[in-house]
């Protein structure tokens, strides 16, 4: 492999269950792959849940970490910036709102959480247990609650949008606070980089979509690989060592 190509992975669903710690055998693998290559990792989810799901050996062998959809960045251990931005309350009271009116009745309790840069909100709520997640998201996935929700709020002329990135909820940040900001903070410190990033939700509505979006149109040698789980990641990579 040319030394200058350099891996970008999201992490729930691409690296991990959702929301769940990386598993055992994949993460001995991820470990040398790690320490072998060039790695940044991206998510919507804040340093904090990352950190639930990797370990930091493993985050502070990267490169760098991009929390929050890549308002916030990390270098070993160490905060390099956060983008951060206040909604306007008439937005919040509005999520609060689609919340209450949601058909589906189950609510677990921290439905609005306020991230860098980001609100991230759901119906089920962030408190949801594994199986009350999975049955949300089963539930969703026929529904199509969320995705009628990003494709509504995406269509409204306001300065922000909206994705979703994992099982439960939607991320939403200021139009332009999504994965494709990664692009250049990456290609700031690895100028002959040939990016490759690997998600699970590069799909229309997805939060991998702008970043894959911006490698595409920065064409080759950049370019994205769509998962569905981290075990179609490990089957890639172990074509590249
Ligand atoms: O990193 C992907 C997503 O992970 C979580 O999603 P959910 O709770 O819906 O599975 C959230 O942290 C979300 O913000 C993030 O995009």
């Amino acid at each position: 492999m040319g030394k200058n190509r350099i891996y970008i992975f999201d992490v729930d669903g691409t690296l991990t269950p959702h929301r769940a710690r990386v598993e055992p055998e994949f993460e001995t693998f991820f470990r040398q792959f790690v320490a072998d290559q060039n790695v940044y990792l991206i998510s919507g989810s804040d340093i904090a849940k990352i950190k639930e799901q990797l370990p930091e050996d493993i985050l502070n062998t990267c490169r760098g970490v991009f929390g929050c959809s890549g308002a916030e960045f990390w270098q070993q251990g160490k905060l390099q910036y956060q983008k951060d931005h206040v909604f306007p309350d008439e937005m919040l009271e509005s999520f609060q709102a689609y919340i209450d009116s949601s058909p589906y009745h189950e609510r677990y309790g921290n439905h609005i959480e306020m991230r860098i840069g980001m609100v991230n909100i759901s119906v089920v709520g962030r408190d949801a247990t594994t199986a009350q997640r999975k049955h949300y998201s089963e539930w969703d996935m026929i529904a199509q609650e969320r995705k009628q929700f990003v494709e509504q709020f995406n269509n409204i002329d306001h300065p922000y949008e909206a994705s979703a990135g994992g099982q439960i909820s939607i991320d939403i940040v200021p139009k332009g606070y999504n994965k494709s900001m990664a692009m250049n903070e990456i290609l700031k410190r690895e100028s002959d980089g040939a990016l490759m990033f690997f998600g699970d939700r590069m799909a229309d509505g997805g939060n991998d979509k702008p970043l894959a979006d911006a490698l595409k149109n920065a064409g080759s040698p950049h370019g994205s690989f769509p998962v569905k789980t981290y075990l179609d990641t490990w089957e890639e990579l172990k074509n590249v060592i």
